[in-house]
């Protein structure tokens, strides 16, 4: 073969550069997190770098995944990381053709980088960078290994020629099977995982020595509408945690310090030793939006946090107590609001069983009246008492409001938005909730007619939301439907758009149908 410039012979050697140097990442990626399975799950590489970038989003960017992706913004986010991860492998393999070793030095640097990141978790351990470490080297070595087959004068001119390039192809085809591999491994290998989740199916709950009546008219057991006891299983779920943390009661402990008389640390034996009580409290996220369904209403069991506080004994000064959950996760929740004569409760139950793990277990709160953002801290594990002045939490170092009343909000669950609805009798029902402080009415109105009020079904108590629903003799053509809540203090729910961020989404709820 003729000698050709260096140009035409290095553009389609170009392509098994980067092939190579995606497969040796695969690869690497593979074995990390392979790696992290066996020692530490929660060191991950992508959950530590995911992590990483969830502590660093700004307010907007969480809004804007959670609006854009919902309960799947973790998903998202790991693959954006992923895709991420590939462009700048194969963009190495590009640098490691052409200048090598700086391809190899780019692939072992984000591993560095994930170690670094791992470091800097709030739950770090000593091992936490190996992971990324060996995720790192192994992608370094691998593209190093594999595009230096590609260059000519390693061997001679024509070492770079059409079978070895297919040769370099058929190593990464090998390279990313074996990464593939690994990943499948290293979910299997989940042990931690599957061990508290058997800890968990056998754990029995306590009696409760009080509990909440649900009234069968709780529910009008209207097709489409939201059960009024939500099943945990289609339970909202919001966190920073991109791996559930994995506790066992038998290690779990609460310790309660600050500003407080007597500083006490409560193991789950004292815990479920505790008078329990069962709740029905509806739990709300800020970042619901008008018409949203980052809301759900579940029993819960535990004990109230008062009781807890009562033990430590805060002092005059303090007016806020911080929340902090093993993950490094924190809420400020007013002092108040945990002492009051509402059901805060340090919650182990969900349900009638106990926590589910992505939910907080062994032990979480629910404070009712207040967003989750401030106060329903999962795998809780101290509760710092302090002062706003000196302390603040997760979110609201992020911009959002130190406090977090719940909003009055109402939303329209049938029909459907968008739906095609028959002529002639219809209803129109949906939820409206302002938790501890409790819905007195709903009035809805059907394109621009009177508002009318709604029925209203039995409340369970001022802590959950209410059914309401409204006959409706539909009529054909396409109308507008807008819901809008009254509460027991006599407020009429705003008309006035608000996003969620600072402190909630506040407007009407409105959706169009179709009669035909
Ligand atoms: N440890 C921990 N607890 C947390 C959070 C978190 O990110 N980490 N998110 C809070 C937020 S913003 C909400 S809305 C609720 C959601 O609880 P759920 O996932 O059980 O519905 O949990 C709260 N508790
Ligand atoms: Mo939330």
């Amino acid at each position: 073969m003729a000698p050709a410039s260096s140009r035409p012979r290095d553009l389609p050697a170009i392509i098994p550069a980067i092939v190579a140097s995606i497969a040796a990442t695969v690869l690497g990626a593979g074995l990390g997190e392979l790696v992290a399975a066996l020692i530490s799950p929660s060191a991950s590489p992508f959950a530590v770098i995911g992590g990483g970038m969830i502590d660093i989003a700004p307010a907007w960017a969480k809004d804007l995944a959670i609006s854009l992706f919902g309960t799947a913004d973790k998903t998202a986010l790991l693959v954006g990381i992923a895709v991420l991860l590939l462009a700048v492998a194969g963009a190495a393999g590009v640098v490691e053709r052409r200048r090598p070793p700086w391809g190899r030095v780019i692939l072992a640097a984000i591993g560095v980088i994930g170690a670094l990141v791992s470091l800097a978790r709030p739950d770090a351990a000593l091992l936490s960078p190996v992971p990324s470490l060996v995720a790192g080297v192994a992608a370094a070595v691998v593209a190093g290994l594999l595009i230096g087959r590609l260059r000519p004068a390693a061997v001679a001119p024509e070492a770079s020629t059409g079978p070895t390039r297919r040769g370099v192809l058929a190593l990464s085809g090998v390279a990313v099977l074996a990464g593939a591999l690994a990943a499948a491994g290293s979910v299997a290998l989940s042990s931690g995982a599957r061990a508290v989740s058997a800890v968990r199916a056998a754990l029995r709950l306590p009696t409760p020595t009080t509990t909440t009546a649900v009234p069968a008219t709780a529910d009008l057991g209207i097709d489409g509408l939201s059960p009024v006891i939500t099943p945990s299983s289609d339970f909202y779920r919001i966190d920073t945690a991109l791996v559930v943390p994995q506790i066992d009661p038998a290690t779990w402990s609460l310790r309660v310090h600050g500003l407080v008389e007597q500083e006490i640390v409560l193991r789950w034996d004292d815990l479920v030793a505790l008078p329990q009580k069962e709740t029905v409290a509806t739990l709300v996220c800020v970042s619901n939006e008008v018409g949203g369904d980052l809301i759900g209403n579940a029993r819960w069991l535990g004990v109230p946090i008062r009781d807890v506080l009562a033990r430590a004994k805060p002092t005059a000064e303090a007016d806020m107590v911080l929340s902090h959950s093993v993950d490094g996760f924190t809420a400020s929740s007013p002092l108040e609001a945990l002492t009051d004569d509402r059901d805060a409760l340090l919650a182990i139950g969900m349900n009638g069983e106990p926590l589910p793990l992505a939910h907080g277990f062994p032990v979480r709160m629910v404070v009712p009246g207040l967003y989750g953002y401030v106060s329903a801290t999962k795998w809780v594990s101290e509760l710092e008492v302090t002062r706003y002045d000196r302390a603040e939490g997760y979110w609201t170092s992020r911009g959002w409001s130190e406090r977090g009343p719940v909003k009055l909000q109402s939303r329209i669950d049938v029909p459907r938005a968008g739906a095609r609805v028959a002529a002639g009798d219809a209803v129109i029902a949906g939820v409206a909730w302002q938790t501890h402080v409790g819905v007195a009415g709903v009035e809805v109105q059907i394109d621009d007619g009177a508002w009318q009020p709604a029925r209203l079904a039995s409340a369970i108590s001022t802590d959950t939301w209410v059914q309401w629903s409204l006959p409706w003799t539909a009529t054909s053509g396409s109308h507008t439907v807008r819901c809008r809540a009254i509460s027991t203090t006599g407020e009429t729910q705003t008309p006035n758009r608000a996003l969620p961020a600072p402190d909630g989404a506040t407007g009407w709820d409105e959706i169009t149908i179709s009669v035909a």
